[in-house]
């Protein structure tokens, strides 16, 4: 029987998108319906080595510290060379994005940073969301995603990522529904395709968060880096829309409010 070959989608860009950090139109559509069909596409070595090398140094002197209870001062991850824009506006990935979620697309900072350290275990199958109307009996088009970048080449010695592509359109089970982390039954992801992301350092993957995935054993010798950025599809919430929604309450009505009703009106603006 010929072995079972799944491929990583992948999307090719030329040596001038690479050179110039900017995709062309075609790359993004391309990369769009990568997204949209299997639920992730990778943009292999977007990123300088060089440069990664260093983020990846910063970053471990972040955890090193924080492990140490060293207070970090201000958030470590506010400051460069995390706040680079490489990272919170790539190009590549800023574009797909978009075009799959929109312009108004929205995100907070800090950002996070999935590690595995050596001899570290194999994580449980989750999602990182569940589906926008999980009662209903069809995948409604992508709504959560997040961007990843591997600070270190990753392999499946240092427990590169592993993913199921097409989970994003899969309805779970009312069973499954309401658990914590949308966590998945391994018999039934054992019956379906996935693949472990082998990827270079500085590599950019845009990840529909409904797939399912988990972090793989780390065999190596070093821990593995990979920052997370999670991006939102802007459905109800319109901060800047330059009517209504700006109008501001004053104080004194915002004090005698219960907390509920704070709770309710929480992203009003009053002062
Ligand atoms: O570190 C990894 O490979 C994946 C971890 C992850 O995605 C998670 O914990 O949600």
């Amino acid at each position: 029987m010929p072995a079972t070959t799944v491929n990583i989608p992948k999307l090719e860009i030329s040596p001038q998108e690479r050179a110039e950090g900017k995709p062309t139109p075609e790359s993004v559509d391309a990369g769009a319906r990568l997204l949209r069909e299997t639920g992730l596409v990778v943009i292999e070595s977007v990123l300088p080595r060089d440069w990664i090398a260093e983020v990846n140094v910063a970053m471990q002197a972040v955890l090193d510290r924080e492990e140490a209870d060293v207070p970090n001062g201000e958030h470590p991850l506010l400051k460069m060379p995390f706040m680079d824009a490489r990272i919170i506006d790539n190009p590549f990935s800023m574009q797909i994005l978009k075009a799959a979620m929109g312009e108004k697309i929205f995100a907070y900072l800090p950002y996070g940073c999935n590690s595995t350290v050596p001899g570290s275990e194999t994580q449980w199958i989750h999602r990182d969301s569940g589906q926008l109307f999980p009662e209903l009996p069809f995948a409604l088009p992508v709504s959560t995603i997040v961007v990843n970048i591997p600070l270190v080449d990753f392999t499946v010695e240092n427990g590169a990522t592993e993913v199921w592509p097409g989970s994003h359109l899969i309805v779970d089970d009312a069973a499954v529904r309401n658990t914590p982390y949308n966590v998945c039954d391994e018999a039934r992801a054992a019956q379906l395709p996935s693949f472990q992301l082998v990827m270079p350092a500085g590599s950019v993957v845009v990840r529909d968060m409904r797939c399912w995935h988990r972090a793989m054993p780390n065999r190596s010798q070093t821990i593995r880096h990979m920052l997370a950025l999670v991006y939102f599809r802007r459905i109800h919430h319109f901060p800047d829309a330059p009517t209504i929604f700006g109008t501001r309450v004053s104080e004194e009505i915002w004090a005698n409010m219960s907390e509920a009703t704070q709770e309710m009106y929480r992203f009003q603006a009053h002062d």
